[in-house]
């Protein structure tokens, strides 16, 4: 069994960054901005945004956090989009999820400027990259590629099983596993509804859990030699550490992880390249990659 670091990966991608963009900078050129948007003061979206703007500055990134309180109306928030869609300093900005329950999440979405989409939540760069075409790629199913990428795991003709089908991960990641230039492997979707969701995943070589429900792989759902991917990232209280929580993934690491060829941890598997994956989405942005 083979422990795919998803920290020490993503650490190595933005010092590739930060290399990229000293060039960048010492050539005249504009260092890349990333702007936030966090509503409200969950303590799990703090995190994130926090992760965010400590990536930024590793990567040498400008970023700007701007905070509103939860009684925000739909429209104000939606003029604060407009705004960033405005700011010519401004690269890529992204609006920190979930919003609000007053808030359709859609609506914010769809008023962010596709151009400054670093999410890959707008649905002009959904149907982009469900067509195979340069766009943004949402952030978490880019990383899993890229883990799977670096550590030379084969995904070309192999059975690959995705437990959820969430707009952020399950779906897009799919669409690209599906797809010749990204997966090529043949795809099963798998939820809450699905009849002999366990034999599906007996047959796959690739599992990747993105359900939201703790320890929900368990080892008689995986092939020997099988590669595991856990995307799950819940907040469960535990008293021995210092925040009073603790995060645990979606696959029962303790029994799962010594039938695999390779698995992520939680932490430290996926949810860094996640980080990582927008902040090259950021460099995209700054370098006028896809668009403009
Ligand atoms: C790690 C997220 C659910 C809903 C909205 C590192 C992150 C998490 C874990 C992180 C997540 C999850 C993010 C670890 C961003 C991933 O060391 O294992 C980083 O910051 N994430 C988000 O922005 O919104 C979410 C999960």
């Amino acid at each position: 069994m083979q422990l795919i670091d998803g920290k020490a990966t993503a650490a190595q991608i933005k010092a590739e960054i930060a290399e990229e963009v000293k060039q960048i900078v010492e050539a005249g050129g504009k260092r890349p901005h990333l702007a936030a948007i966090l509503v409200g003061h969950d303590g799990g979206s703090e995190t994130y945004v926090r992760n965010k703007v400590l990536a930024c500055e590793a990567c040498g990134f400008k970023s700007t956090l701007l905070r509103f309180e939860d009684t925000i109306s739909e429209e104000e928030l939606l003029n604060e989009v407009e705004k960033l869609n405005r700011d010519e300093d401004v690269d890529g900005f992204i609006v920190q999820l979930p919003l609000p329950r007053h808030i359709s999440e859609q609506k914010v979405i769809e008023a962010i400027d596709y151009r400054k989409d670093v999410d890959g939540f707008h649905p002009i760069n959904v149907g982009r990259m469900a067509i195979g075409l340069p766009c943004y790629i949402s952030a978490t199913p880019k990383g899993i590629l890229e883990l799977l990428r670096r550590y030379h795991i084969e995904t070309s003709g192999r059975k690959c099983v995705i437990l959820g089908r969430s707009n952020i991960v399950g779906k897009p990641m799919a669409q690209l596993m599906m797809q010749k230039q990204y997966g090529d492997a043949t795809v099963t979707v798998c939820h809450s509804r699905s009849r002999d969701l366990k034999k599906e995943c007996r047959e796959a070589d690739i599992i990747i859990a993105a359900i939201g429900q703790p320890d929900f792989v368990t080892a008689d759902m995986v092939k020997d030699g099988a590669t595991v991917i856990d995307v799950g990232t819940t907040r469960v209280p535990d008293a021995t550490k210092k925040s009073g929580f603790r995060l645990n993934g979606d696959v029962k690491f303790s029994e799962v992880a010594p039938k695999c060829a390779y698995i992520t941890p939680v932490p430290g598997g996926v949810g860094p390249m996640t980080i990582c994956m927008l902040m090259k989405n950021t460099l995209s942005a700054g370098k006028k990659e896809f668009y403009q």
